[in-house]
């Protein structure tokens, strides 16, 4: 394989809105500072392992069609050593500050657990190297629990507790792999975790499975010393029909049954928001409410197919709406941005994944521009304020302290007249955010 892959493109650097080159950035900026902090650590970009080198390009009607050579050429660990130096070439020529990865999107599955692990063992070490040379460290790592057929009836949630021992043993290997690199986050997400017939499936049963599964992460994050945040990412279906962790509501109950809401927060993805029936700055706004907020794994779907496309994001207005909600609740601490997003089937040039990439970052780099300057404006949350002011008077702070009782109120009624309406104003703020989009610079 010729070296370097992406021959025809060097470090990507900030040019600014005017550039018209196709490989610059021309609105993110690192080291620009938007309300207090630079954009790196607004945004803590990260690219992912699995859709960029992992991905031949195939779909459930035809065959891989990206040029990825480590895919098929030769002895399966030098093949996954190619990759390793392929992606930290992008990522250091992106300026991507982080990387995500699978167990499993790194290293080849060996013939016995034991292989496996040694094949990570090998690949970590080579990773440990690339980020030390590079500076790229690791936002967060998973492993891969919904791949192999032995996983077809779930890993926590197997009927099969030989599967659910199965998956802990691969879960501490890649936690302890995770916590080598320095990753500031650990991911779960269910792919398997969830059920296709309720004919077949015991539901309390799964469930508590799956609520001692993550108990025992976070035994385990606590035993190695791993101080980085236990997360677990939402999806209502696909693979599976129904999903348990269906969305940030779900989840959250989920974590306060089983003891675990001190201690697990949320990664989540805005297709995965979408597909469950929300927008994704909902599912933003009901993870900082409960206090679960953790990080995002940034793309799109598409609004006229309803499964996981991973498309770039591309909307600045909902990117917009979704940092909005992300700097409300104070912006994020150990999480990050991860694209979670791969290209077309089409898109077969190489420098395609470079597009794609200056595209996503340039579309979040505006909306954290757009989201900074409404709220240094303040004119939406003094409406907002205001919308509530009835809240700060005798009346509403009463019946919050507990003051009054159904009947009380029963009984006020009677003489308390017709509330006033006021306009909620929806589209005059719609409007307000759009001039923020328009002139945020
Ligand atoms: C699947 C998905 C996963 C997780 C990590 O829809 O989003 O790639 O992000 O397992
Ligand atoms: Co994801």
């Amino acid at each position: 394989m010729d070296a370097p892959f992406f021959n025809t493109v060097d470090r990507i650097e900030f040019e600014g809105p005017e550039s018209d080159n196709p490989l610059a950035f021309r609105w993110y900026d690192a080291d620009r500072v938007v309300a207090g902090r630079s954009m790196r650590d607004h945004l803590r970009f990260a690219s992912c392992y699995w859709h960029s080198f992992n991905w031949n390009g195939s779909d459930i009607f035809g065959d891989g069609s990206l040029d990825r050579p480590w895919l098929h050429d030769g002895d399966p660990i030098a093949a996954a050593e190619a990759k390793m130096a392929v992606a930290f070439e992008f990522f250091e020529k992106l300026t991507v500050p982080f990387w995500c990865f699978h167990d499993l999107d790194i290293a080849p599955e060996g013939h016995s657990f034991k292989d496996t692990a040694a094949n990570i063992d090998h690949m970590v070490d080579l990773a440990a190297g690339y980020q030390e040379r590079t500076g790229v460290e690791l936002l967060w790592g998973t492993a891969k629990l919904f791949g192999h057929p032995r996983f077809m009836a779930g890993a926590a949630t197997n009927p099969d507790p030989e599967v659910f021992a199965y998956a802990a043993g691969q879960v501490a290997h890649c936690m302890n792999a995770t916590h080598r690199l320095g990753g500031h986050n650990y991911v779960l997400w269910g792919g398997r975790e969830g059920y296709e017939t309720l004919l077949n499936t015991d539901m309390k049963r799964e469930l508590d499975q799956l609520g001692r599964f993550f108990n025992m992460v976070v035994e385990h994050k606590h035993a190695i010393g791993f101080e980085g945040m236990i997360l677990i990412e939402p999806k209502p279906f696909e693979p599976t029909k129904h999903q348990y962790d269906y969305d940030v509501a779900a989840v959250h109950a989920f974590l306060q049954r089983y003891g675990l809401a001190d201690e697990v927060k949320v990664n989540i993805e805005v297709n995965h928001a979408t597909l469950a029936g929300h927008d994704f700055a909902h599912e933003i706004a009901a993870a900082v409410t409960a206090g679960i907020f953790g990080s995002i794994d940034a793309n799109a779907g598409d609004d006229r197919l309803g499964w996981d496309v991973d498309r770039f994001p591309v909307s600045v207005e909902q990117m917009t709406l979704g940092m909005l909600e992300i700097l409300r609740g104070g912006g994020f601490t150990s999480g990050g941005l991860n694209f979670d997003a791969k290209l077309r089937r089409q898109s077969i040039a190489r420098d395609d994944l470079f597009h794609a990439h200056i595209g996503g970052m340039d579309t979040m780099a505006r909306a954290l521009l757009a989201a900074a300057s409404i709220i240094e404006s303040g004119e939406l949350d003094r409406f907002r304020d205001d919308r509530y002011s009835g809240w700060s008077e005798p009346l509403g702070t009463s019946m919050l302290a507990g003051d009054h009782t159904l009947a009380g109120l029963h009984e006020r009624a009677f003489g308390a007249g017709e509330p006033m309406p006021i306009s909620g104003r929806q589209e005059h703020l719609e409007n307000l955010v759009a001039r923020h989009i328009e002139r945020a610079r």
